[in-house]
């Protein structure tokens, strides 16, 4: 295959989760009782072009507790809507198109139900405590999102066409 040489391309990514407690009025009758979040696990662009055409697909590798812990997505949006009561380790692997010849990636990403902030302890907060850990949102939902680039070094000629749009 032919490679555009002498030049890397890198893509900003975001992965990471969100999620909001159950109380006893926003909790379906269909959700297990001793399920208490509900939360979405994403691979986004996080710029405003939301072009995430380079990604033939994700897969997402959940907690063996959940039915169907390997899922598969392979359009946008990237992303897993589940309930659930604990915390875990997702497996995100994100494959390129075929014509890239590029190897999937992998990244490690801690669900986060809970906030944590060691500063503020038991009481909360709206303070960001920094990559990996959960932030509380005004609204009361926990976020936890990391920042990524992906590098593409010399490119095949195709893979090329598709991260510049040409
Ligand atoms: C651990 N942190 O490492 C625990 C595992 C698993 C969470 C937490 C299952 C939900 C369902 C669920 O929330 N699992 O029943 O679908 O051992």
């Amino acid at each position: 295959v032919k490679r555009v040489k002498n030049i890397s391309i890198s893509r900003p990514i975001i992965y990471g989760n969100t999620a909001s407690p159950f109380d006893a009025t926003n909790k379906p009758s269909s959700v297990p009782s001793d399920h208490t979040h509900s939360w979405t696990v994403f691979v986004r662009d996080p710029t405003k072009s939301q072009d995430l055409s380079m990604i033939k697909k994700v897969v997402f590798k959940l907690h063996d507790t959940i039915r169907n812990p390997l899922r598969t997505i392979e359009s946008p949006p990237f992303e897993i809507t589940e309930t659930g009561w604990g915390e875990f380790e997702v497996i995100i692997k994100i494959f390129f198109q075929p014509e890239s010849n590029e190897k999937p990636v992998q990244f490690y990403h801690h669900l986060k139900l809970h906030p944590y902030n060691p500063q503020v302890g038991e009481s909360g907060g709206t303070v960001p405590v920094g990559s990996g850990s959960g932030v509380v949102n005004p609204d009361g939902t926990v976020e936890s999102v990391l920042y990524d680039e992906l590098m593409f070094n010399e490119p095949t000629e195709d893979f090329f066409k598709i991260l510049t749009n040409k």
